[in-house]
């Protein structure tokens, strides 16, 4: 391509200042250095997690940052050293590395790679940054940064697709549907015929049911205090929706009684820690799993002993537990061969530069899914 090896100047959604709306600006995009890659994002998703870090969690990233994780795009130009891909390749960035070599990307165990796994959040240093604005670096959220036309990641983190995906569809692949499915499904690994509570009806809470429904399971419950999220959950696999202000009761106790002594697996899906404690009341003792997959940093978590002790377990996942070299791929695949629901995800379609607009929807509530395109695919 005719921009190989030169910087990029294109716009992106900045974020100057905490809490603060973010700033459509012209910015400029270094060439990819050894084993980077540039690539040109054609969708966005907006996650919970971008308005988390920006709004509720001061300091934990540093400004000015560009943010955006959840994207797919197309190679526009390789760095020195790379060999997995080529310009032209459709791509999906990975904000949990993946490099294939390390202890834990061998092991089958884990989606975690020692390149660095979200314990970096703050720790992605604006020297790697490949995104400036009027001279000063820019961090990239996650190691991505995909409110903007053009971002470079590391080679590690990027997983190739096949060309015939729609890219303002699959993009939610790079977040929300890989975390909550994956919860169900590598994660908790829900068995045929059990019984599921999923709290939280967001994105990731649904991409929950839609896995707990792909695994067999004979009872989702669907657990939400916004009623209006009872109806898309019914669509992705729910058999019962439950919202936890119509009972004066705990939910945890209403599940029991409804499972006849707890569910099977149970997910939160929200980042609130006592739902993660009413989520893991609510599994049976013996058995029971209970999945954290909704994020906080502000509180911990915390149950009585005896909880554990009478055999439930607690665990936790990020991605889903996808390894997204692989996982990224096969998932694409499942969509275009029409085994996983993406569409039913996406409530809003904007552009880039209404990306305050998807914000506000996202804080209020009233969308799962704002699809930012970005730039002609
Ligand atoms: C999140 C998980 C918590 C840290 C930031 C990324 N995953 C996707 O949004
Ligand atoms: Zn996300």
């Amino acid at each position: 391509m005719a921009t190989a090896g030169k910087v990029i100047r294109c716009k992106a959604a900045v974020a100057w200042e905490f809490n603060q709306p973010l700033v459509i600006e012209e910015v400029e995009v270094a060439p990819p250095q050894e084993k980077e890659i540039r690539i040109k994002i054609v969708a966005t998703g907006v996650c919970q997690s971008d308005l988390y870090f920006l709004c509720k969690c001061l300091n934990k990233v540093t400004l000015p940052a560009v943010f955006g994780h959840e994207a797919a795009g197309v190679v526009e130009s390789i760095g020195p050293g790379v060999t997995e891909f080529q310009p032209g390749d459709t791509v999906i960035p990975l904000f949990m590395p993946h490099c294939r070599e390390c202890r834990f990307c061998k092991s089958p165990k884990t989606n975690l790679c020692v390149n660095g796994s979200l314990g970096q959040i703050n720790e992605r240093s604006f020297e790697q940054s490949r995104i400036s604005c009027r001279g000063r670096k820019l961090l990239q959220f996650l190691g991505t940064g995909t409110f903007s036309e053009f971002t470079v990641v590391k080679e590690i983190c990027l997983a190739k697709i096949d060309p015939a995906a729609p890219l303002d569809k699959v993009c939610l692949i790079g977040c929300a549907i890989c975390t909550g499915y994956g919860a169900a499904i590598n994660t908790a690994k829900v068995e045929a015929g059990s019984s599921c509570a999923v709290f939280g009806l967001g994105a990731v809470g649904l991409a929950a049911v839609m896995g707990c429904r792909a695994a067999g399971a004979s009872r989702i419950i669907a657990i939400d205090i916004n009623p209006e999220k009872f109806e898309k959950a019914k669509v992705l696999g729910a058999t019962d929706v439950v919202n936890p202000n119509d009972h004066s009761r705990p939910i945890q106790q209403l599940l029991q009684e409804m499972t006849g002594g707890g569910v099977d697996f149970s997910f939160e899906c929200i980042g609130n820690v006592e739902v993660m404690h009413s989520a893991l009341e609510s599994c049976v003792p013996g058995w029971g799993v209970s999945v954290i997959v909704g994020w906080t940093d502000m509180q911990n978590c915390s149950a009585p002993p005896i909880q554990l002790m009478t055999g439930r377990k607690w665990t936790g996942t990020l991605f889903g537990g996808f390894k997204g070299k692989d996982g990224i791929p096969q998932m694409v695949k499942a969509y275009l061969d029409r085994k996983l629901m993406v569409d039913e995800f996406i409530t809003h379609n904007l552009r880039l530069d209404q990306i305050n607009e998807a914000v506000e929807l996202m804080k209020n509530g009233q969308c799962i899914r704002a699809v930012l395109s970005v730039s002609p695919q």
